[in-house]
C-alpha cells in the first residue's frame, strides 16, 4: 500500500534512539523533549488509525503540563473529548517502543488487531503548549498524520482542555459549542456573565482576581479571553511568560506541593488568588491572612464548594437527581467527612489519575470530581441536562424553582465537561462566590483541613508495591500494610497510605493526623517501613 511506503520514508526522518523504552503513563508520554521526536511522529500515526477506527476526530496534545520547560509530552484525546481508552494506551506503548525496522510491523499489528478499514477517512486535531520544543514536536505529529494520509488541523498554541473541547465540539456537530478558540471563549464567558448578572451588589474587590499563569499557555489564553468577560471579572495576570520560565517557582503544582505562594506575585492580605499549571488543566486557589499565614484552597475545597452549590440548586429546583463527589485517596479526610456527614453527599474514591475519576463520575446524574492537586470538573448525565433544560423552559413553575433551573443551566454551560479545565473551573468558582456573596476566607472556613504530609521514597523497584481499595491499602510486599496500620494507631484522626508513582520512579507516602507534628512523624515512620 502506498501509505506504508510513505511511512518507511518519513519515519526515517524521525528515528528512534536505539534502546530507548518509554511507557504511555497516567498522562501520556512524558520525558526530556530531546527523546520525543519519534514518539510524536508515531502518535501522529496512531491518532490517524484511532480516527479511522472510531470514524471520528481524534486529538493529540503536545505538552508536559507542570514538568520543567526542558521536558515535553503527548496525550491522545478520544472522540467525546475524554482520554484515550486503556487498550489504546497499550497500542501507544507498543508502537512507541518498536525498533526503527519493526515500526511497520508494529503498526500493521495494531491495524489488524483492531480490524481497521484503511480506506476510512481520518481527522486529527493537534495542539501544543508554549514550550520551546513544542513547535517541532507538534510538526512531527502532523508528519505522522500525513504519512498515513490523514487530515489534520493544527490549533497551534492552546491549553490542553481547549483541545479536548475542540474534539468534542467537532464530533458532536457543534452541539457542545463551536470548535474554535473564539467559540470556546464565547461559550464559557457568556455562561459566566449570565450566572453573575443578578449579583449586582458585587464590589470591585469581589470582581478582582489575582492569577498566576505559571508562565505558560494559560496566561496567553486568559489574555485572549479577557475582553469576553466584559469587566465582570478583572484578572491581574502574573507570571504571564514575559519574564519568568515555565512552571519555575510558580504554577499550581509548585503552590500545592510547596504550600506557599508563587514567586513573582505580590499578594495583599485577604486577596483572592489562583494558580494554573503549565497546560491549564489544573487550578488551585489561595490567600494570605492578616498575619501573613498562607491558606491553600485545593481540589477538595473546590469540590466541596461546587457540590454544595449544586446540591442546593437541585433542591430548590425540586429535581431529584443523584449527585456524587469523586475523590482519590489524597483527598483530605476533613473534606470527605464534611461531604458525607454534613452535606450528606455520596462520596466515591478511585485510583489516582483523571481518567479513573472521570469514569466513576459518569455513573451519576451529577458527578463532581476533583483530585486534591486541583484537576477536576463536573459531569452531567444527558438525562440530568434534559430535566434541567425542561424545567428552565417550563412556564408553569414557581419563581424559585425556575430561578434555580436557570442557574443550573448556566452552570452546565460554564463547565468544560470533557476534562478538568483551569479556565472553566476558575469561571465556575468565581461565579459561585459571586452568587453566594462569599469571600475566599468564608469559603475556606467551610471545613478545616487535617494537617497532612506527603513524602517521596526512592526504592530499588517501586513495582513491588501493589495496592487495592483505590490505592488506600497495600497488598504487597507482605507485612507492609500491617506495619502501616500499627503506626496509624499511634496517632489521632490519622490515616496513611503508600502507592507507587505513575509519573516518577518513587513511592509516594501520604499521612494525615490531628496535628502537623503527628502527620510529619507518621509520614516519616511509614516511609521507613517502605524501605
Ligand atoms: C498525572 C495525572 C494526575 C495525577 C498525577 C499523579 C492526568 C491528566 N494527570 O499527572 O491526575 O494526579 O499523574 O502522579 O491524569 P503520580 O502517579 O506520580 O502521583
Ligand atoms: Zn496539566
Amino acid at each position: 500500500m502506498a501509505e506504508f511506503q510513505e511511512i518507511s520514508k518519513l519515519s526515517a526522518l524521525h528515528p528512534k534512539p536505539v534502546g530507548l523504552v518509554l511507557q504511555y503513563g497516567t498522562s501520556g508520554f512524558r520525558t526530556n523533549a530531546k527523546q520525543l521526536d519519534h514518539i510524536m511522529f508515531r502518535m501522529g500515526l496512531l491518532a490517524t488509525v484511532r480516527s479511522k477506527k472510531t470514524k471520528a476526530t481524534i486529538g493529540v496534545m503536545v505538552t508536559a503540563s507542570h514538568n520543567p520547560e526542558e521536558d515535553n509530552g503527548v496525550k491522545l484525546v478520544d472522540p467525546m473529548g475524554e482520554m484515550v481508552t486503556q487498550d489504546w494506551e497499550e497500542h501507544a506503548t507498543q508502537l512507541a517502543n518498536a525498533d526503527q525496522e519493526d515500526l511497520l510491523t508494529a503498526l500493521k499489528n495494531i491495524i489488524e488487531k483492531e480490524a481497521i478499514n484503511m480506506s476510512q477517512e481520518a481527522n486529527v486535531f493537534v495542539g501544543k503548549d508554549t514550550r520551546s520544543s513544542s513547535a517541532s514536536l507538534s510538526q512531527a505529529v502532523l508528519d505522522g498524520v500525513s504519512a498515513l494520509g490523514g487530515h489534520s488541523k493544527d490549533y497551534g498554541l492552546v491549553t490542553t482542555p481547549q483541545l479536548h473541547y475542540m474534539v468534542c465540539c467537532q464530533n458532536t456537530q457543534g452541539k457542545y459549542g463551536e470548535a474554535t478558540v473564539e467559540g470556546y471563549y464565547t461559550k464559557f464567558c457568556q455562561a459566566f456573565i449570565q450566572l453573575t448578572k443578578n449579583t449586582s451588589n458585587r464590589t470591585d474587590d469581589q470582581k478582582h482576581l489575582c492569577l498566576d499563569g505559571a508562565n505558560g499557555i494559560g496566561a496567553l489564553k486568559v489574555r485572549e479571553m479577557e475582553s469576553h468577560l466584559k469587566k465582570e471579572l478583572q484578572i491581574s495576570l502574573n507570571n504571564d511568560g514575559s519574564k519568568g520560565r515555565l512552571n519555575h517557582q510558580c504554577g499550581a503544582d509548585y503552590v500545592k506541593v510547596q504550600q506557599k505562594p508563587p514567586t513573582g506575585i505580590q499578594i495583599n492580605p485577604g486577596e483572592r488568588c489562583c494558580s494554573f499549571d503549565g497546560d491549564a488543566d489544573r487550578i488551585v486557589y489561595y490567600y494570605t491572612d492578616s498575619e501573613g499565614t498562607f491558606h491553600l484552597l485545593d481540589g477538595d475545597k473546590m469540590a466541596t464548594l461546587i457540590s454544595t452549590f449544586l446540591k442546593e440548586l437541585l433542591t430548590q429546583a425540586g429535581l431529584d437527581l443523584k449527585i456524587a463527589v469523586v475523590q482519590t485517596a489524597y483527598a483530605n479526610g476533613s473534606s470527605t467527612h464534611y461531604l458525607e456527614n454534613t452535606m450528606k453527599v455520596l462520596v466515591r474514591c478511585t485510583k489516582t489519575g483523571v481518567k479513573h475519576l472521570h469514569h466513576v463520575a459518569q455513573e451519576f446524574d451529577v458527578g463532581v470530581y476533583f483530585e486534591a492537586n486541583g484537576h477536576g470538573t463536573v459531569l452531567f448525565s444527558k438525562a440530568a441536562e434534559e430535566k434541567i433544560q425542561q424545567l428552565a423552559e417550563d412556564t408553569n413553575v414557581n419563581d424559585e424553582r425556575k430561578k434555580a433551573a436557570l442557574l443550573l443551566r448556566n452552570t452546565i454551560n460554564v463547565i468544560n465537561q470533557t476534562v478538568g479545565d483551569a479556565i472553566s473551573d476558575m469561571l465556575l468558582i468565581e461565579a459561585i462566590l459571586a452568587i453566594k456573596g462569599m469571600t475566599i476566607q468564608q469559603w475556606d472556613t467551610i471545613y478545616t483541613d487535617l494537617p497532612n504530609r506527603q513524602l517521596k521514597v526512592k526504592v530499588a523497584d517501586r513495582r513491588v508495591i501493589d495496592t487495592t481499595d483505590a490505592e488506600r491499602r497495600a497488598v504487597t510486599p507482605a507485612g507492609l500494610q500491617e506495619a502501616i496500620d500499627n503506626l496509624v494507631k499511634k496517632y489521632k484522626q490519622a490515616r496513611s497510605f503508600v502507592r507507587p508513582s505513575g509519573t516518577e520512579d518513587v513511592v509516594r507516602v501520604y499521612a494525615e493526623a490531628d496535628t502537623q507534628e503527628s502527620a510529619d512523624a507518621l509520614a516519616h515512620e511509614v516511609s521507613l517501613a517502605v524501605y
